[in-house]
């Protein structure tokens, strides 16, 4: 007799969590290999990361033009951008287009937040429950519950006394929130606190910022998509793509080869000024060692640190403001409009928390442990627990009913960054270990999809029904990304969210691969081509 498992099975081969860029695509790889597919979607539409972060300001830090989809030559020639950095709103309006456009909505079970999901040894089936109490299985599982999807909420003591509204930029309210006239104060100065602060400063009768740790930040220079530019763009779209793919971190831009103490001081200093007019995350691209030589990052970071200076009209705020425990680009760095600017207004206060923490909230404000700020609404602008939350929100467990929770009570170990040891037939689209967060997402996306689609017809055309990375592989790869990430700067972040350290105790581990997105997707394709060497692949029972 059957189990339900694989009565189940018999009608699903894949679930994946997830309907934003990654869960949407997933789905429409598997269709068209003929493998059948759901996908249980916790938000009541498509769009994961840009159907949650409606936040006021809230924009993409990579270009519209390759900030998208890659694999239909028709959808790319088809979809007009507006903005050359796209708004939350365009991106939704886009991933809904592509939802549409191919058909992807009935596969898809919205509404449904994953609890828990099961392997069951015997049947080689994976058994998922929701929070609405239903129940689903299949031989294979896919994540594509994004990299910061769960909310990163400050313990502060007191908030449910706070009598006026507060807010995750996360989670944030469809219908808006109306700050004219009102105090409000918002924690947090990574890229969504600077996208959303110069926003919020516009409407507040009074906007109290609380920083922790001074950021730097690069104009956008956003503007409206010219039309000559997105013409030239679609004629050049297979050019763009191949460019981004066999890029480090997923951008079509060329990236400086000289090293940046190569160039005498004022020339330097002139490649800065040319890179900070032109904006974006190409500032880091102005030489070729930032992310690797420490004289030739400071060189940037005191740039940078100059601009400040010049924009903020009060030294006492210009100071507090600059970043100084971190070497730029080392967290991701955001890009802004008017963010240093904003603390010229009359009605914009900076709290330094570093110098004197936030104490408690209580039903009027936010008290520090030197003042007390009056507020009626707050804003958490503090981010997520990067990565490895989103999957372990999920009670995930594995062969022999282990947990991941358990499993990773150390950090996250991976292999590539798509599958976790005895957790057979479940893959991690940028999971932890992969290049993911320290790219371009969409590219970093496609190229794990297609690895994992190609992955599934491999053993489907071989008759294989589970596939299960070995301790030794995630060992080796668990020291590969380490010292991919060691040979950078980026580990001197000691606040980053990479390491995990913006989550009171969570372990600091690097968590992406800091290798590269060509590199990593070369090493993918070896993977597969020597037959998936660090996996175990096994037949039908
Ligand atoms: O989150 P963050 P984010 N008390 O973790 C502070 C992507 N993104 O949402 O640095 C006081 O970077 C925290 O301080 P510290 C992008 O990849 C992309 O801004 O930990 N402060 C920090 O200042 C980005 O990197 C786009 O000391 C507290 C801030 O809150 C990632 O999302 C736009 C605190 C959190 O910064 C995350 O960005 C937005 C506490 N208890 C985001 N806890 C675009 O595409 C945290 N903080 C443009």
């Amino acid at each position: 007799m059957m189990t339900m498992a694989e009565q189940d099975t018999a009608l699903t081969d894949v679930l994946v969590v997830g309907a934003g860029f990654a869960g949407l695509y997933m789905l429409h790889r598997l269709r068209g290999l003929g493998f059948s597919a759901t996908v249980l979607e916790a938000g009541d539409g498509v769009g994961g990361t840009w159907y949650w972060n409606r936040y006021p300001g809230a924009r993409c830090d990579s270009e519209s033009y390759y900030y998208s989809y890659s694999f239909d030559e028709a959808l790319q020639q088809e979809w007009e951008w507006t903005e050359r950095y796209p708004e939350q709103p365009e991106i939704l309006r886009y991933l809904n287009h592509v939802a549409d456009r191919f058909g992807l909505r009935r596969d898809i079970r919205f509404d449904r937040r994953v609890t828990d999901a099961v392997f069951d040894h015997d049947a080689d089936t994976w058994v998922l429950h929701t929070d609405g109490g239903e129940r689903y299985a299949a031989r294979f599982l896919v994540t594509a519950v994004g990299c910061l999807s769960s909310a990163n909420i400050p313990r502060i003591p007191g908030l449910e006394t706070f009598g006026g509204g507060w807010f995750h930029t996360g989670r944030w309210p469809h219908e808006g929130v109306d700050f004219s006239g009102l105090r409000v104060g918002v924690v947090g100065t990574g890229s969504t606190g600077i996208q959303a602060i110069p926003v919020i400063a516009e409407h507040a009768g009074h906007l109290t910022v609380f920083q922790r740790t001074a950021n730097y930040s690069i104009p956008a220079r956003n503007g409206p998509m010219e039309p000559g530019f997105q013409r030239e763009v679609k004629q050049n779209y297979d050019a763009i793509r191949r460019k981004q793919r066999a890029s480090t971190n997923g951008h079509p831009f060329d990236v400086s080869e000289r090293p940046a103490l190569s160039v005498p001081e004022e020339e330097r200093r002139a490649v800065y000024a040319a890179a900070w007019l032109r904006g974006g995350l190409r500032f880091r691209a102005a030489f070729a060692d930032l992310l690797t030589d420490k004289d030739a990052n400071d060189t940037a970071a005191e740039f940078i640190r100059n601009k400040i200076r010049e924009t903020v009209l009060d030294p006492v705020t210009a100071e507090r403001l600059l970043p100084r425990d971190h070497p730029f680009a080392t967290k991701r760095p955001p890009i802004d409009t008017d963010y240093f600017e904003t603390y010229n207004r009359e009605d914009v206060t900076l709290v330094d928390v570093r110098e004197s923490p936030i104490v408690e909230a209580t039903s009027t404000g936010l008290r520090t442990s030197s003042a007390e700020y009056p507020l009626d609404c707050l804003v958490f602008a503090t981010g997520f627990d990067a990565l490895t939350g989103p999957l372990l929100d999920i009670d995930i467990r594995g062969a022999g009913g282990r947990a991941l929770r358990d499993v990773w009570a150390d950090g996250p170990r991976t292999y590539l960054g798509l599958q976790v040891a005895g957790f057979p037939n479940l893959f991690t689209i940028t999971g932890p270990g992969s290049p993911s967060v320290l790219t371009n997402m969409p590219t970093a996306i496609e190229q794990h999809v297609d690895w994992i689609a190609e992955c599934l017809n491999h053993l489907r055309s071989r008759g294989l029904t589970r596939i299960e990375t070995t301790d030794a592989a995630a060992e080796a790869w668990g020291a590969h990304v380490n010292s991919a990430a060691h040979r950078t700067l980026l580990p001197m972040a000691e606040s980053s969210w990479y390491l995990g350290a913006n989550v009171p105790g969570k372990p600091r581990v690097f968590m992406p691969y800091a290798g590269g997105l060509a590199a990593y997707a070369r090493h993918c394709d070896e993977v597969a081509a020597a037959g998936y060497v660090g996996f175990a692949l096994t037949p039908a029972l």
